[in-house]
Order: structure tokens, then sequence, then C-alpha cells
């Protein structure tokens, strides 16, 4: 595989960017090698600047669940932008994209746009707290919404301790804000809220965990916490940044018959252009300015093009044709990868929900954070850097999810697995 013009490219980029990046993930640190870099994708396919091809199964994190440069997308978004790309004031696209949005998800009486899934949760936060006039935030280890200060928060040393923070840059007073549990630990929460049960205002957390690699939720867990939180006075936060319109048209919560308080979403409501939203009961939105005294504003906040690309991208899925296809090939990737694991010997579990999964390299199944840690991370870049070389280009971290497209054909899927035979047949 040529690679001498990306190399070129990320030595030019780490002048300016750190580490040669815009996000810490692309940078394959944990999978070893430079990245390519990436000159155009179609379809299910990446194009980089050494004429490389790969079967592309990170499709910019979930937002691209048409697949790249879909032609119904991109006219759409050439067209509104040829009518001005901003205005900084309010156009009837937001309107028509919180319509679709509300019509798949009715838990979101009303919603606000933003930028990025992180500009999503944290204001959720900001409204949950002043909802419930709490400050405590209850989210799951392993579970990741955004980079905002007390979200980057890690269990403290007790299993009923207030949070650490996970980096420098963030303040002490902002991580002891976060309690943090197991996720799936039903009586690890119950411990927590009786402890602090008055002062928690919200529990957030990804209906289907997909940042420690891809946990499902056990059955009655969401349950079990939409109770808690109940009785509590807390809120409900359903973080479905990746899972919205993801795991089904309605998101985890349609899969798994929850209403949650309020919901945070992104990446495919985008069609792979900037974008994030929370949204939820109209008593607790209507706290939001101007409507109401919680602040949050945006310059860029339901900018016309992202409303177009995301209005067309939820149009196209509005029936439930897409759905099947996307479990299908989901189903077949998975039983594709351990049938290859088998053969070869290799201990794999593949963890998965629709089009959304993770080859955990590990003996026993996943269930939380502690044991996706116990997952053999130089098996998973050896197998990535196998399977790049034949021209697949996976997540670059054990910790992450694969996403399939809905241009990814059956005929795509099996060559993936048939890389994955060759490269784990060298790897028992
Ligand atoms: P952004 O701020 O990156 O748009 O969204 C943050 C976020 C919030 N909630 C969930 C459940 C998320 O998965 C994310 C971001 N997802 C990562 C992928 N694991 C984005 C990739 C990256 O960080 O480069």
């Amino acid at each position: 595989m040529k690679r001498k013009v990306s190399k070129k490219l990320f030595s030019e980029a780490r002048v300016f960017l750190p580490g040669g990046v815009d996000s810490p993930v692309r940078a394959f640190k944990a999978v070893g090698g430079s990245p390519p870099f990436i000159q155009r994708g179609a379809g299910p396919r990446l194009y980089d600047e050494d004429g490389n091809v790969f079967l592309d199964y990170v499709c910019s994190w979930g937002a691209l669940i048409l697949g790249h440069a879909h032609p119904w997308v991109v006219a759409a978004v050439q067209d509104a932008a040829s009518r001005g790309t901003s205005f900084g004031a309010p156009t009837a696209l937001e309107t028509e994209l919180a319509r679709h949005i509300n019509q798949a998800m009715p838990s979101l009486e009303m919603l606000r746009f933003v930028n990025s899934g992180t500009e999503a949760t944290m204001s959720a936060l900001r409204v949950a707290r002043a909802f419930t006039g709490r400050e405590l935030v209850l989210k799951f280890a392993g579970g990741y919404h955004g980079h905002s200060d007390g979200l980057l928060a890690k269990a403290g040393s007790g299993s009923l301790t207030l949070g650490l923070p996970v980096c420098p840059g963030v303040p002490l007073a902002y991580a002891r804000t976060t309690l943090v549990a197991p996720y799936n630990d039903l009586a690890a929460v119950e411990r927590l809220f009786h402890k602090y049960s008055a002062k928690i205002a919200a529990v957030i957390i990804e209906p289907v965990a997909a940042n420690m690699g891809v946990v499902p939720p056990r059955p009655g867990f969401l349950k079990g916490l939409r109770q808690l939180t109940r009785k509590a006075g807390a809120l409900l936060i359903f973080d479905e940044v990746i899972t919205g319109f993801r795991v089904a048209y309605g998101g985890a919560q349609a899969l798994y018959e929850m209403v949650p308080d309020i919901t945070c979403l992104g990446k495919v409501i985008g069609g792979g252009l900037p974008v994030g939203a929370y949204g939820g009961r109209r008593d607790i939105m209507s706290l939001v300015a101007p409507m109401g005294p919680v602040y949050q504003a945006g310059t860029l906040s339901g900018n016309p093009l992202s409303m177009t690309a995301g209005i067309q991208t939820l149009k196209m899925l509005e029936e439930p044709m897409p759905y099947q296809a996307l479990e299908e090939r989901g189903a077949l990737l998975a039983e594709g990868l351990s049938r290859a694991a088998r053969k070869a010997k290799v201990p794999l579990q593949v963890s998965r929900v629709g089009s959304l999964l993770t080859p955990f390299f590990s003996e026993q199944p996943v269930t939380d954070y502690a044991s996706a840690r116990r997952a053999d991370t130089r098996r998973y870049a050896a197998f990535f850097q196998g399977m790049l070389s034949k021209g697949i280009y996976l997540p670059p971290s054990q910790f992450e999810a694969f996403f399939i497209s809905l241009a990814h054909r059956d005929e795509d899927i099996e060559r993936t697995v048939k890389a994955a035979e060759e490269v784990l047949k060298g790897a028992a």
C-alpha cells in the first residue's frame, strides 16, 4: 500500500495541528502507523492521497448512514449553498428538520440545534440543572458525551465518591459534580442515588454504549434507570448522538420503548455536516433562552447547509426498508467475523446492535468498561493494520464502533469477511 504522500502530509500537518489532526482518534495512536490522508469519499469508499481505495467502516463516526457524497444530499447542499451558507437569522429549514425529528422521536417536544454533540450534551446538562435546581450528574464509566469539562470525569477512588478529572485542564470542582457508575450495573446506580439522591440533577447515558466499543444495555437496565430517576426527581438524558436514527428511525428510545426527559442528537441528523441538537419535554426546554433564563447560543446553529443535509438524509430513512437492510448487513458482518475468528481459533466477542458493532479481542463477553478494557488492544491493532493493507478501513481503536452505511452492499461485506479470514488466519 503506497503511503508516501499521506506521510508527507501528516508531517506537514503536525507543524500546525496538535498531533497533526483535529480530533485525537484520527492520529492512529491506538493502532500505530500514520493515517491515510483522505482526498474524497463515494458511497462506502474512501480514496486517499496516495491513490489507495478503502471500504470505510468509520463513515465519519456514524454520520454518513447513506454513505459518502450521496448525490441527493450533495445536490441539495450545493443548491442551498448557492443561496447563502449562513444568515444568523431564522430559516424555515430549522423548523422542517425539527418536525422530522419530533415525528421520529415524539419525546423531543421542543429542541434546539447546535453544532456538535459536545454542545448538545453540555447544554442538556445545563438545562437539567436549571430545571431541578440540583448540581450533580451521573454518567457511566466508558460513556463518552463529548469534551465539556464536567463530562471529562472518571470514577473517584471509591465507587461512591465524586468524579476526578480525566485529564489536566479540567477543574477538580467541575469533575466533582459528576458521579460515575459501571454501565449495566443498576445496583451501583441505586447506591449512588441512595447516597446523593436529592442532589442528582440527571443521569446521562448512551442507551447503547458505543464509545467503549459497542455494549448493549442489559434487559431491564434502561427501564430501571427510568424508574430510579423518576422516583428521585432526577432527569433521564439519552445521549443518542450515535444511536439516533442509527439503531432505528426513532433511535434507541424507540428500539427499547423508552421515554427519556431530554435527548441529545448529532451525526446522522446533519447528514455529514456540523450539527447537534438537544430536546425533550416542553416544560424543560421552555427554560432555554430566549423563552426562559437558561442561556445557550451559537453563531452557526441551525445553519441552512447542515439543516438541508439533515432533512435530505432523514427523508431517505423514513420508511422501514433502510433499517431492515442495515440490520441484515450488520448481521452478515458480525456472523462473518465470528466465523473467521472461530476458524482461526482467535478469541473474539462481536457485540452488535443493528448496523453498529465492535469485535472485541477477548475471551469473555463485554458488558461494561472494565470488561471492555480486558480486550487485547495489541491484537486489535494488528487486525486493524492487516485489514487496512487489504483496503478495509476500520475504526483505529478497539474502543470504537464499526458503522455500516446503506451504501455498503452484500458483496462489500463478503469482501470484508474474506479479508478478516486471511488476516486472522495469521493471528492465532
Ligand atoms: P462531537 O462533539 O464529537 O460532535 O460529539 C460528541 C459525542 C457525544 N456523544 C456521543 C455518544 C458521541 O459518540 C460523541 C462523539 N463520538 C466520537 C466517536 N466515538 C466522535 C469521533 C471523534 O471524537 O473524533
